[in-house]
């Protein structure tokens, strides 16, 4: 049985044979993961997400790659929580730009239960009744807090690992690896669709990045969506001076996912401004279907609407459709 097959059976996959997907030569592993993406996924399809940052900066945890940890001395515009109203313009435009996600990100330690939790709750139910999936990143949920999102409409919420369990302690020491994956549970009893990921070019080996990728594809079940954010590096944050992430590298983390995981949305995520389209190309080739689109990520700057409108136009790619768009198709024919 092949990685991908045992993988979808659920069967475990080791380390050990990650770790030999993984190492396999280049082009070989290019092209087995897009045979795993052309049997498991939409070829042709890219999901667009749009970021929207509703609490910008002032955190208070101390993660070495993050622009917006009020520790470090960043040139982000600190922000309190926006009004409903300008989030549900920015999802507008987000969807006028071709986007049928929005994630909304609030540079948080954790969800409290306060009167941003309703406002929260109140861009949940409009972004929604736009007909887009909704999606949030909002650091630690509970158990009642991610019911009362899922209650409100909320489609998927993202919290990644960022790296792996033995490699976390580097970079972050105000909450622990299992605080992650315990919010990750919770997301996932409230019936929420799950966005888990990480960032490479921290200075990890590659047995982390396996590692990684290893705990997210031995989850009770696999993440829907899995973004891989190459790191950027923002001055005034410790991991400022990290080299750029090679597209080689980006590449056999991507198809190792899409073989690991074939039915994840692997999302293209952070670094994309820096790559070429021939580059980005590639990581559609390997098994990456999902971009963040719009000029900003939630800090720092991502390609236009317009530069990845004409990309799509120029490898034949077409924006995924809203799963609700989907089921309306589905119930109406
Ligand atoms: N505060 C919440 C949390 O930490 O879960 C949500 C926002 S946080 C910015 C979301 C994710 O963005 C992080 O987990 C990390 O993977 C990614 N991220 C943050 N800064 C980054 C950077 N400089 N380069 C790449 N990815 C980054
Ligand atoms: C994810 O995995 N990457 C996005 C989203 N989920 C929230 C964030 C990337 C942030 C990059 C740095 C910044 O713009 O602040
Ligand atoms: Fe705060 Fe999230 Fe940034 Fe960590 S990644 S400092 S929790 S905003």
């Amino acid at each position: 049985m092949s990685v991908a097959d045992t993988a979808l059976n659920k069967t475990f996959v080791s380390l050990e044979d990650i770790l030999a997907v993984y190492r396999k030569p280049l082009l070989e592993l290019i092209t087995d993961a897009a045979n795993v993406h052309r049997k498991f996924q939409q070829t042709g399809e890219v999901q667009v997400s749009s970021l929207i940052s509703i609490k910008t900066g002032g955190c208070s945890e101390d993660c070495g790659y993050c622009p917006q940890a009020a520790r470090y001395n960043t040139n982000v515009n600190v922000h309190k929580l926006m009004q409903v109203d300008e989030v549900l313009e920015k999802a507008s435009k987000a969807k006028a730009g071709g986007a049928s996600r929005v994630c909304m990100g609030a540079a948080w330690r954790e969800v409290r239960d306060n009167r941003d939790f309703d406002k929260v709750i109140e861009m949940v139910k409009g972004v929604s009744q736009l007909d887009m999936e909704v999606c949030c990143t909002m650091g630690m949920l509970t158990d009642s807090q991610a019911k009362k999102l899922k209650e409100a409409g909320l489609y998927a919420y993202n919290h990644n690992l960022d790296t792996s369990e033995d490699y976390y302690d580097e970079i972050i020491s105000t909450r622990t690896y299992d605080d992650r994956l315990e919010t990750i549970d919770n997301v996932r009893n409230a019936g929420i669709s799950v966005c888990s990921g990480g960032i490479i070019g921290m200075g990890e080996s590659d047995e982390d990045r396996i590692g990684m990728l290893f705990t997210l594809s031995n989850l009770p079940e696999h993440p829907e969506s899995v973004p891989v954010n190459a790191l950027v590096p923002v001055e005034g944050t410790p991991l400022s001076e990290q080299p750029r992430v090679s597209v080689w590298e980006m590449l056999r983390m991507i198809a190792t996912a899409r073989i690991i995981m074939p039915n994840a949305m692997i999302r293209l995520s952070a670094g994309r401004l820096q790559m070429p389209v021939s580059e980005q190309a590639l990581c559609f080739m390997a098994g990456a279907n999902s971009i963040f689109a719009g000029d900003k990520l939630l800090t720092t700057a991502n390609p236009a609407f317009a530069d990845d409108k004409a990309m799509f136009e120029l490898l034949g790619l077409k924006p995924r459709a809203a799963y609700k768009e989907e089921k309306v198709a589905l119930t109406t024919s």
